[in-house]
């Protein structure tokens, strides 16, 4: 036999289960399903080591999954629209279709080249027309059931990318992907109703034990609901009246002023003729260009001022001047707060800077009154009992919480109300590489969807790519349309969907790719649904997991399918490091998959990536890893090529009886030992804790244990071939080119990747007899054969019994004995 050739093997067996279509999926199965997904690529290009990590682990879970009596769903496709295609356009003049197709053709051969189990047939592209098609058709439905709107609103721009940014989008106040500074502008557009299921959102995420927890907090966080209430404070000598949200009225009695968003719309009519008409209005110009991240990061300094005008506290009457800040947001609660210095960190801040009243109304549980004058050094946030506060004084802050708001409510003047810091999901975007939003404006009838006969909208090729400019706008053959009503001239939307509006749903097409009727049928979807187990990086916890649910719960909701929840497990796999850091192409520490490929092959890739750390920690690269990896399967290679002869020399052997069995030697029976156990530990790291790290340690000591039992004089032919085809079967799905070479060289005219999951010989972990070391005062003197079993007293009486332990205690005091079950004992003489 030759050595190992990896590019031969792994490109044979490649072209093999490709044109075989090795591992196509049907519905139509007697099978449990499972259904495997790793989060698909945006086509950037080349596929880097954290694609790697990711499509390797989904890939073993997969292949681990089938060998195991499973129907597996396991398929990628493209997240293909979005910003780095136009830059591209506009950078080289070539059409954004032409970039991405041919990033596309690149990745999916190197997904191939790494051996992924996909079933190629279920390849979905979102750029495509067949895919996009049902964006738009699932856009039309959620605009049918009023989960879709339109509407003015102050909108995150980034000035650099020329576009409206999702909050979601806008990190540290600076572009998601340029960094430049996010500024607020005023425009028209679409929004998807997910508040209409910030409860449930919420609510179900206790229904995911499978998903991490730092990532369902991550997800509660962001849905942020709160309990409060909202009370009226009344304004002097005018009807209206302002009203506040607060989770803490109790502390309504140490209001010393209330603070409105400057965007509020009673800012100007209250500041008329107050004559600080002038200022008020230059400070609401200068909050209207910074983005509210910027306004109310807890290091920005807080900034406000008075408007001239007073209004009355609800509960205690007294009369509290209005003022305007920039760390309260019109789009919170009422975009109005009643300011409590004495116990709120921010306002504390703001009256220190302003000197205004900070009033203590709560004081820490076992304090004197008498504290309640004391100027405090910082506010006091935590519960305690009431003082300053009226008929409520004495009682507890929480007693007082519920009182106070029954007394509001009982007046009159305030509700209990819950709070979501969600916003609504701002979709539109003034790009050209994304979904085309399907509405048309006509001036009879007004905004008119696209009806689905028309589907889809397509993007059109005459357009022109310059910075800061829609170039669909540029293209007049795409906005010249029909009134799908009237049949008047109208015009078409020029907005595209934010690509995440795509990715919120790819998972429900890979169920029935191809269907041109509909998005998917209800049969196959509901086969399939849920996604057993997802796998992608935790810098989508938020983002694409909450749309990706707030798009199934919709979509379950209209009838479309059953499931309530998209994604039964999640794991969140750490990045690739080097030297501590994330591998970045900016921090220019990138290896790339395509050269460690080219010189180790891509089953040592794999094995590495899998080996250097569990699959939720990050990994930190190293050559020498990826060296010792490759070194690993040589020695396998070598292994298979040393039993030959001697699975030649006992042409009898074929499936072992237990018979043979029973009747081997105390080391054959010792080999078979270790081959079962390391398929028991192998079993459960791969199937259930997803250590693959472990696993694979486990066979490299299970390919020692064999290398030593092959030179025994007896070594069993039928022996060694058990744990040979075992360690290649359960290093199949980590190293599936290399296994299956060997598992042929074996004589199998199957795949390996066929192969039933090996099952544990119980009999064979029975360790009938041991040996035991026998020592007296540390220093060997026998080793005997004993029962495994035999209890720490028989042993002590058998090693004193024996005669070489006999002729150094005779004549002496034993002091002590010390017995170690199954592997020692030792005797102390004097
Ligand atoms: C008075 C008060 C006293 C408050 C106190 C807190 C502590 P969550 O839990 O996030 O919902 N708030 C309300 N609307 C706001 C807005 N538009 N912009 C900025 N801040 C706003 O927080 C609710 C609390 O955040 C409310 O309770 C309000 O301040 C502030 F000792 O009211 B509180
Ligand atoms: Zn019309």
């Amino acid at each position: 036999q030759e050595k190992y050739s990896f590019p031969k093997i792994e490109s044979k067996w490649q072209k093999e289960w490709l044109d075989n279509k090795a591992y196509k999926t049907e519905e139509n199965s007697s099978k449990p399903k499972y259904y495997a997904l790793a989060m698909f690529p945006y086509p950037s290009g080349d596929l880097h080591m954290g694609h790697v990590r990711n499509y390797s682990i989904a890939d073993v879970i997969a292949r681990y999954k089938r060998m195991t009596g499973h129907n597996v769903l396991h398929p990628i496709g493209w997240d293909s629209f979005g910003l780095p295609a136009e830059n591209a356009a506009i950078k080289h003049q070539t059409p954004p279709a032409d970039w991405t197709w041919k990033n596309i053709a690149n990745m999916r051969r190197q997904l191939q080249e790494m051996g992924i189990s996909y079933d190629w047939d279920r390849e979905v592209a979102t750029c495509h027309p067949s895919y996009y098609k049902w964006t738009q058709w699932l856009f039309l439905e959620f605009y049918k059931h009023g989960l879709v709107y339109k509407k003015k609103a102050a909108v995150n721009w980034c000035p650099s990318c020329a576009t409206v940014l999702a909050n979601e989008q806008v990190v540290d106040g600076g572009c998601e992907r340029c960094d430049t500074l996010v500024t607020k502008k005023s425009l028209e557009q679409w929004f998807f109703r997910i508040t209409d299921y910030a409860d449930v959102l919420l609510e179900d995420l206790d229904k995911l034990p499978g998903w991490p927890e730092k990532v369902k907090t991550m997800q509660r966080n962001w849905i942020g609901r709160s309990e409060g209430v909202e009370v009226n404070f009344a304004l002097e000598e005018r009807p209206e009246k302002i009203l506040v949200y607060t989770t803490r009225i109790d502390t309504v009695f140490g209001v010393s002023y209330v603070v409105l968003a400057p965007e509020h719309p009673l800012v100007l009519k209250l500041v008329k003729g107050t004559g600080y008409e002038a200022d008020v209005l230059a400070f609401i110009e200068k909050m209207n260009g910074l983005n509210e991240i910027a306004r109310t990061s807890t290091d920005a300094e807080k900034e406000g001022m008075f408007i001239g005008a007073y209004c009355l506290n609800p509960l205690s009457g007294k009369e509290v001047p209005i003022w305007i800040a920039n760390y309260v947001l019109l789009e919170y609660g009422t975009g109005a707060v009643m300011g409590v210095p004495a116990h709120d960190e921010r306002d504390f801040e703001f009256a220190a800077k302003y000197g205004l009243e900070i009033k203590t109304v709560i004081l820490p549980e076992g304090s004197s009154p008498e504290e309640k004058e004391l100027p405090l050094k910082a506010a006091y946030t935590e519960e305690g009992f009431m003082v300053n506060s009226g008929a409520f004084d004495g009682l507890s802050s929480q007693e007082a919480l519920e009182r106070m708001a029954d007394e509001a409510e009982r007046m009159g003047m305030g509700q209990r109300k819950v709070n979501f810091r969600l916003r609504d999901w701002l979709i539109s975007r003034q790009r050209y590489w994304g979904a085309p939003i399907p509405m048309v404006y006509c001036d009879s009838c007004g905004t008119v969807p696209v009806p689905e006969e028309q589907l889809p909208v397509l993007l059109p090729p005459d357009v022109v790519f310059k910075s800061g400019e829609n170039p669909l706008a540029t293209s007049s053959s795409f906005i010249e349309t029909t009134c799908p009503k009237c049949g008047g001239a109208a015009r078409r939307e020029t907005d595209t969907m934010d690509t995440f509006a795509c990715s919120s749903w790819y998972f429900l097409r890979y169920t029935d790719p191809q269907n041109t009727q509909e998005a998917f049928s209800k049969e196959n979807v509901n086969y399939w649904m849920n996604v057993d187990q997802y796998v992608g990086g935790v810098e989508h916890a938020i983002l694409h997991l909450l749309y990706a649910r707030f798009f199934t719960k919709a979509l379950k909701d209209f009838g479309y399918l059953d499931a309530e929840e998209p994604f039964q497990n999640l794991l969140t796999q750490g990045m690739v490091c080097m030297n501590g850091s994330k591998m970045s192409k900016s921090k220019g520490n990138v290896v790339s998959p395509g050269a460690i490929i080219g010189k180790y092959g891509a089953d040592t890739a794999r094995l590495f990536i899998l080996f250097a750390a569990p699959p939720e920690r990050d990994l930190e690269w190293s050559d020498q890893g990826v060296e010792g990896c490759y070194r690993f399967l040589n020695r396998v290679w070598r292994l298979v090529a040393q039993f030959e002869p001697l699975l030649k020399a006992d042409p009898s052997s074929s499936k072992a009886s237990s018979d043979r069995w029973v009747k081997l030697d105390a080391e054959g029976k010792e080999m078979r030992r270790h081959t079962h156990s390391a398929i028991q530990k192998v079993t459960i790291d791969i199937g259930k804790r997803y250590n693959f790290n472990t696993a694979i340690s486990t066979i490299m000591e299970w390919v020692n244990a064999l290398y030593l039992y092959k030179e025994r004089p007896n070594a069993d032919p039928e022996v060694g071939r058990e744990a040979l085809e075992g360690i290649l079967t359960l290093l199949a799905p980590i190293a599936p080119h290399i296994t299956e070479e060997l598992w042929r060289e074996l004589g199998h005219t199957d795949s390996i990747h066929l192969q039933p999951w090996p099952s544990v010989d119980e009999a064979a972990l029975v360790q009938d007899e041991v040996t035991i070391i026998l020592q007296v005062n540390g220093k060997v003197r026998d080793r005997i054969q004993a029962a495994a079993d035999i209890s720490a007293d028989e042993l002590e009486k058998l090693a004193l019994a024996q005669p070489k332990v006999e002729e150094f205690t005779q004549g002496k005091t034993v002091v002590k004995v010390i017995t170690v079950p199954g592997k020692l004992v030792n005797i102390v003489v004097k």
